[in-house]
C-alpha cells in the first residue's frame, strides 16, 4: 500500500482514532496549534504508538529567529525527529547554528522554499534557493497548490525529500503533487475533519494511487 502521507494534526483528536490511522500514514506534522491547545506532554501522550514506532514527527513551527532562539526552541522538542524552518532568514547567525546543532543532535531539518497561499511571492526563489544549497537540509516543504513551482524546485534539488502541504482543504488535488516530483503529501483538515477519518484516509491512499499510475512514466 502507498505510504505517502504526513497527517498535519492541528486539532485535538481522540487517541484511538489516531492510532486506527497508523497504517495508512508516513508520519506526523505537529505545529502551534496542537501545542498550544494541549501543551508538549499531551501531545507526547497523543502521538505516543507513533513516536515508538518510529513514525517521522515533524515539528512544524517555522522556526524564524536568531540561532540562540531556534536551538532553545528545538531543545524543549526534542521528541520530534525533524523541524521546519523559514529559509528567509538567512545563513549566518541563523540556520547555520541551526542547521549543526540539529545534525549533532542526529536529527533532520527541513526549510521551507514556498508556500501554498496565494500571497507568497516566489519572486524571491533564487535567494531562497541560494539558501537551501548552501544549508543542504534534509528536506523541502514546497506547495501543492502551485505544481509548476512544485516541478522547478524538484528540478533544482532533484536529491531532497520534499514534502508538500495545500492538498484538499485549501484546493490541491489528491496525488498530483506526487506527480509533480514531492515525496509525501501533508494532509491536514481533509481527514480531521471528516466524519469517518478511515474511511477518508483509505479514498485518498486510492486516489493518490490512481494519479500516480497515470503519471508514472509520463513528464507532468
Ligand atoms: P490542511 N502548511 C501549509 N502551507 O498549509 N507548513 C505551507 O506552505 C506550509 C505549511 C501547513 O490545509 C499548515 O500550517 F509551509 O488542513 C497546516 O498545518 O491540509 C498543513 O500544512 C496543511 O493543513
Amino acid at each position: 500500500m502507498l505510504n505517502k502521507i504526513i497527517f498535519a494534526i492541528d486539532e485535538v483528536l481522540d487517541k484511538s482514532i489516531l492510532d486506527n490511522l497508523f497504517e495508512y500514514i508516513y508520519g506526523i506534522k505537529i505545529g502551534y496549534p496542537l501545542l498550544l491547545k494541549i501543551g508538549v506532554n499531551e501531545t507526547i501522550n497523543l502521538v505516543h504508538n507513533f513516536i515508538k514506532n518510529d513514525k517521522e514527527i515533524i515539528m512544524d513551527l517555522k522556526l524564524a529567529d536568531i540561532d540562540n532562539t531556534m536551538k532553545s526552541i528545538v531543545s524543549q522538542l526534542e521528541f520530534a525527529d525533524s523541524y521546519i524552518a523559514h529559509s528567509f532568514i538567512g545563513i549566518e547567525g541563523a540556520l547555520d547554528e541551526l542547521k549543526k546543532y540539529i545534525d549533532e543532535k542526529n536529527k533532520k531539518l527541513y526549510l521551507l522554499a514556498s508556500m501554498s497561499h496565494k500571497g507568497w511571492n516566489d519572486n524571491f526563489y533564487p535567494y531562497i534557493k541560494n539558501v537551501i544549497s548552501k544549508i543542504d537540509p534534509y528536506g523541502i516543504v514546497a506547495p501543492a497548490t502551485k505544481l509548476q513551482i512544485l516541478k522547478t524546485i524538484r528540478k533544482d534539488f532533484p536529491k531532497k525529500i520534499i514534502i508538500s502541504p495545500g492538498i484538499g482543504a485549501q484546493g490541491g488535488e489528491f496525488g498530483d503533487a506526487l506527480c509533480y516530483g514531492a515525496d509525501y503529501e501533508i494532509i491536514g483538515r481533509s481527514i480531521y475533519t471528516s466524519k469517518d477519518p478511515i474511511g477518508k484516509i483509505k479514498e485518498i491512499v486510492k486516489l493518490q494511487e490512481e494519479k500516480i499510475n497515470v503519471c508514472k512514466g509520463s513528464n507532468p
